[in-house]
Protein backbone atom coordinates (compact mmCIF):
# COMPACT_ATOMS: atom_id res chain seq x y z
CA UNK A 1 0.00 0.00 0.00
CA UNK A 2 1.10 3.36 -0.96
CA UNK A 3 2.72 5.38 1.90
CA UNK A 4 2.44 9.37 2.12
CA UNK A 5 5.17 11.49 4.01
CA UNK A 6 4.33 14.20 5.85
CA UNK A 7 6.45 17.08 6.39
CA UNK A 8 5.52 20.34 8.72
CA UNK A 9 7.41 23.31 8.58
CA UNK A 10 7.62 25.51 12.16
CA UNK A 11 9.59 28.48 13.40
CA UNK A 12 8.49 31.79 14.85
CA UNK A 13 7.58 34.87 13.03
CA UNK A 14 9.27 36.26 9.46
CA UNK A 15 11.68 33.06 9.76
CA UNK A 16 10.81 32.00 5.89
CA UNK A 17 8.96 29.29 6.39
CA UNK A 18 6.31 30.02 3.55
CA UNK A 19 9.33 31.14 0.95
CA UNK A 20 11.04 27.51 1.90
CA UNK A 21 8.12 25.77 1.76
CA UNK A 22 7.53 26.79 -2.01
CA UNK A 23 11.14 26.26 -2.85
CA UNK A 24 10.56 22.70 -1.68
CA UNK A 25 7.26 21.91 -3.54
CA UNK A 26 9.48 22.69 -6.74
CA UNK A 27 12.21 20.56 -6.09
CA UNK A 28 9.94 17.75 -5.20
CA UNK A 29 7.80 18.28 -8.20
CA UNK A 30 10.12 18.10 -10.46
CA UNK A 31 11.62 15.08 -8.85
CA UNK A 32 8.30 13.86 -9.59
CA UNK A 33 6.68 13.37 -6.29
CA UNK A 34 2.61 14.39 -5.74
CA UNK A 35 2.00 16.84 -3.36
CA UNK A 36 -0.14 18.32 -1.07
CA UNK A 37 1.00 22.15 -0.13
CA UNK A 38 -1.22 22.83 2.97
CA UNK A 39 -1.07 25.40 6.02
CA UNK A 40 -2.29 25.95 9.80
CA UNK A 41 -4.26 27.14 11.21
CA UNK A 42 -6.18 26.50 7.58
CA UNK A 43 -5.75 24.64 4.74
CA UNK A 44 -9.29 23.01 4.55
CA UNK A 45 -12.66 25.36 4.24
CA UNK A 46 -13.97 24.93 7.11
CA UNK A 47 -10.20 25.53 9.07
CA UNK A 48 -10.26 28.96 7.08
CA UNK A 49 -12.94 29.98 8.20
CA UNK A 50 -11.87 30.43 11.89
CA UNK A 51 -8.10 31.09 10.61
CA UNK A 52 -9.85 34.50 9.85
CA UNK A 53 -11.46 34.74 13.24
CA UNK A 54 -8.46 33.81 15.49
CA UNK A 55 -5.71 35.31 13.44
CA UNK A 56 -7.52 39.38 13.32
CA UNK A 57 -8.37 41.48 15.44
CA UNK A 58 -7.17 42.69 18.43
CA UNK A 59 -4.37 40.97 20.41
CA UNK A 60 -6.27 40.05 23.36
CA UNK A 61 -9.55 38.99 21.50
CA UNK A 62 -8.94 35.38 22.52
CA UNK A 63 -7.53 33.73 25.94
CA UNK A 64 -4.67 31.64 25.27
CA UNK A 65 -7.19 29.13 26.34
CA UNK A 66 -9.76 29.79 23.55
CA UNK A 67 -6.96 29.94 20.95
CA UNK A 68 -5.92 26.67 21.54
CA UNK A 69 -9.13 25.27 20.88
CA UNK A 70 -10.00 27.07 18.13
CA UNK A 71 -6.28 25.68 16.51
CA UNK A 72 -7.36 22.52 17.39
CA UNK A 73 -11.02 22.51 16.02
CA UNK A 74 -9.43 24.10 12.72
CA UNK A 75 -6.87 20.89 12.58
CA UNK A 76 -9.22 18.21 13.08
CA UNK A 77 -11.15 19.37 9.91
CA UNK A 78 -7.66 20.28 8.04
CA UNK A 79 -6.63 16.54 9.01
CA UNK A 80 -9.74 14.43 8.60
CA UNK A 81 -10.25 16.96 4.91
CA UNK A 82 -7.05 17.23 3.51
CA UNK A 83 -4.26 15.36 5.48
CA UNK A 84 -5.14 12.12 6.44
CA UNK A 85 -6.90 11.11 2.47
CA UNK A 86 -3.47 12.95 1.04
CA UNK A 87 -0.95 10.61 2.95
CA UNK A 88 -3.45 7.46 2.39
CA UNK A 89 -2.80 8.59 -1.38
CA UNK A 90 0.81 7.90 -1.04
CA UNK A 91 1.25 11.68 -1.67
CA UNK A 92 3.88 14.00 -0.05
CA UNK A 93 2.04 16.26 2.17
CA UNK A 94 3.84 19.64 3.44
CA UNK A 95 1.74 21.75 5.82
CA UNK A 96 3.28 25.86 6.87
CA UNK A 97 2.90 24.98 10.69
CA UNK A 98 1.33 22.17 12.46
CA UNK A 99 0.75 20.91 16.86
CA UNK A 100 3.96 22.26 17.22
CA UNK A 101 3.16 25.87 17.14
CA UNK A 102 0.32 25.49 19.67
CA UNK A 103 2.78 23.69 22.08
CA UNK A 104 4.90 26.65 21.50
CA UNK A 105 2.29 29.85 20.54
CA UNK A 106 -0.22 28.75 22.94
CA UNK A 107 1.91 26.54 25.18
CA UNK A 108 5.00 28.27 25.93
CA UNK A 109 3.73 32.11 24.39
CA UNK A 110 0.48 31.99 26.07
CA UNK A 111 0.95 29.94 29.16
CA UNK A 112 -1.71 27.42 28.30
CA UNK A 113 -1.55 24.18 30.92
CA UNK A 114 0.29 21.54 28.55
CA UNK A 115 -2.53 19.11 30.39
CA UNK A 116 -5.05 20.98 28.25
CA UNK A 117 -2.66 20.52 24.74
CA UNK A 118 -1.55 16.85 25.50
CA UNK A 119 -5.17 15.74 26.05
CA UNK A 120 -6.05 17.87 22.50
CA UNK A 121 -3.06 16.21 20.92
CA UNK A 122 -3.67 12.67 21.48
CA UNK A 123 -7.35 12.58 21.24
CA UNK A 124 -7.71 15.25 18.36
CA UNK A 125 -4.68 13.74 16.40
CA UNK A 126 -5.38 10.08 16.70
CA UNK A 127 -1.48 9.31 16.27
CA UNK A 128 -0.72 11.19 13.44
CA UNK A 129 2.76 12.76 13.64
CA UNK A 130 4.77 14.70 10.75
CA UNK A 131 7.80 12.02 9.64
CA UNK A 132 9.94 15.14 9.42
CA UNK A 133 9.62 18.81 11.09
CA UNK A 134 12.20 21.15 9.66
CA UNK A 135 12.02 24.39 12.37
CA UNK A 136 13.52 27.16 11.27
CA UNK A 137 15.54 29.55 13.86
CA UNK A 138 15.96 32.67 13.97
CA UNK A 139 16.31 35.83 16.24
CA UNK A 140 13.17 37.07 17.27
CA UNK A 141 14.48 41.12 16.37
CA UNK A 142 15.03 39.61 12.44
CA UNK A 143 12.18 37.32 12.19
CA UNK A 144 9.37 40.46 13.62
CA UNK A 145 11.67 42.58 10.90
CA UNK A 146 11.22 40.39 8.34
CA UNK A 147 7.18 39.47 8.65
CA UNK A 148 7.20 43.80 8.51
CA UNK A 149 9.14 44.34 5.85
CA UNK A 150 6.38 41.98 4.11
CA UNK A 151 3.77 44.71 4.53
CA UNK A 152 -0.14 43.89 5.31
CA UNK A 153 0.08 44.87 9.19
CA UNK A 154 0.09 42.78 12.04
CA UNK A 155 -1.78 39.66 12.98
CA UNK A 156 -2.61 39.03 16.63
CA UNK A 157 0.43 37.12 17.27
CA UNK A 158 2.81 39.34 15.73
CA UNK A 159 1.54 42.25 18.32
CA UNK A 160 2.56 40.20 21.33
CA UNK A 161 5.62 41.53 22.47
CA UNK A 162 9.03 40.71 22.48
CA UNK A 163 9.08 38.33 25.64
CA UNK A 164 6.34 36.13 23.82
CA UNK A 165 8.20 35.87 20.77
CA UNK A 166 11.41 34.65 22.90
CA UNK A 167 9.39 31.74 25.01
CA UNK A 168 8.21 30.54 21.49
CA UNK A 169 11.62 30.48 19.94
CA UNK A 170 12.94 28.79 23.06
CA UNK A 171 10.08 26.17 23.02
CA UNK A 172 10.21 25.20 19.43
CA UNK A 173 14.39 24.65 20.56
CA UNK A 174 12.46 22.02 23.23
CA UNK A 175 10.62 20.75 21.04
CA UNK A 176 13.53 19.80 19.02
CA UNK A 177 15.40 18.39 21.79
CA UNK A 178 13.08 16.36 22.65
CA UNK A 179 12.24 14.52 19.92
CA UNK A 180 15.44 14.54 17.75
CA UNK A 181 14.31 11.73 15.62
CA UNK A 182 11.78 13.37 13.91
CA UNK A 183 12.92 17.47 14.40
CA UNK A 184 15.83 19.23 12.61
CA UNK A 185 16.66 22.98 13.40
CA UNK A 186 17.94 24.83 10.69
CA UNK A 187 19.27 28.57 11.03
CA UNK A 188 17.18 30.89 9.16
CA UNK A 189 19.86 33.64 9.67
CA UNK A 190 21.51 32.92 5.99
CA UNK A 191 20.56 33.35 2.54
CA UNK A 192 17.53 31.43 1.23
CA UNK A 193 19.82 29.50 -0.80
CA UNK A 194 21.43 27.90 1.78
CA UNK A 195 18.72 27.58 3.68
CA UNK A 196 17.17 25.47 0.77
CA UNK A 197 20.18 23.31 0.25
CA UNK A 198 20.20 22.58 4.24
CA UNK A 199 16.59 21.26 3.83
CA UNK A 200 17.07 19.59 0.71
CA UNK A 201 19.87 17.68 2.63
CA UNK A 202 17.28 17.00 5.42
CA UNK A 203 14.71 15.85 2.62
CA UNK A 204 15.62 13.70 0.27
CA UNK A 205 17.54 11.25 2.16
CA UNK A 206 14.01 10.60 4.40
CA UNK A 207 12.07 9.88 1.04
CA UNK A 208 14.32 8.13 -0.88
CA UNK A 209 13.62 5.44 2.10
CA UNK A 210 10.29 5.43 2.40
CA UNK A 211 10.35 5.02 -1.73
CA UNK A 212 12.55 2.10 -0.84
N1 LIG B 1 -0.39 29.96 15.24
C1 LIG B 1 -0.45 28.98 14.30
C2 LIG B 1 -0.66 29.71 16.57
O1 LIG B 1 -0.62 30.61 17.40
N2 LIG B 1 -0.95 28.42 16.95
C3 LIG B 1 -1.03 27.40 16.04
O2 LIG B 1 -1.36 26.25 16.44
C4 LIG B 1 -0.78 27.69 14.67
C5 LIG B 1 -0.87 26.60 13.65
C6 LIG B 1 -0.10 32.14 11.47
C7 LIG B 1 -0.09 32.59 12.90
O3 LIG B 1 -0.81 31.66 13.69
C8 LIG B 1 -0.06 31.34 14.82
C9 LIG B 1 1.37 31.52 14.41
C10 LIG B 1 1.31 32.68 13.46
O4 LIG B 1 1.44 33.89 14.20
P1 LIG B 1 0.77 33.28 9.29
O5 LIG B 1 0.28 34.50 8.60
O6 LIG B 1 0.55 31.98 8.60
O7 LIG B 1 0.13 33.25 10.72
O8 LIG B 1 2.24 33.60 9.69
P2 LIG B 1 3.55 32.80 9.87
O9 LIG B 1 3.31 31.31 9.83
O10 LIG B 1 4.25 33.31 11.06
O11 LIG B 1 4.33 33.13 8.57
P3 LIG B 1 5.00 34.44 8.09
O12 LIG B 1 4.45 34.66 6.74
O13 LIG B 1 4.94 35.54 9.09
O14 LIG B 1 6.49 34.05 8.02
P4 LIG B 1 7.23 32.93 7.23
O15 LIG B 1 6.34 32.11 6.38
O16 LIG B 1 8.08 32.20 8.20
O17 LIG B 1 8.21 33.79 6.33
P5 LIG B 1 8.14 34.20 4.78
O18 LIG B 1 8.69 33.10 3.96
O19 LIG B 1 6.81 34.75 4.47
O20 LIG B 1 9.24 35.35 4.82
C11 LIG B 1 9.01 36.58 5.48
C12 LIG B 1 9.79 37.70 4.74
O21 LIG B 1 11.19 37.43 4.84
C13 LIG B 1 11.77 37.25 3.55
C14 LIG B 1 10.61 36.94 2.60
O22 LIG B 1 10.88 37.34 1.29
C15 LIG B 1 9.47 37.74 3.23
O23 LIG B 1 9.53 39.07 2.83
N3 LIG B 1 12.72 36.13 3.66
C16 LIG B 1 14.04 36.29 3.86
N4 LIG B 1 14.80 37.40 3.97
C17 LIG B 1 16.13 37.21 4.20
N5 LIG B 1 16.73 35.97 4.26
C18 LIG B 1 16.00 34.84 4.13
N6 LIG B 1 16.59 33.63 4.23
C19 LIG B 1 14.58 34.98 3.93
N7 LIG B 1 13.58 34.09 3.78
C20 LIG B 1 12.44 34.80 3.63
Amino acid sequence: MARGFFITFEGGEGAGKSTQVRRLAERLKALGHELVLTREPGGSPGAEAIRDIVLNGPPERWSPVTETLLMYASRRDHIERVIRPALADGKVVICDRFADSTRAYQGAGGQVDPRLIDTLETTVLEGLKPDLTLILDLSVEEGLARAMSRGGGEDRFEAKGAAFHERLRQAFLEIARNDPGRCVVLSADRSPEAVEADIRAAVEPRLERVDG
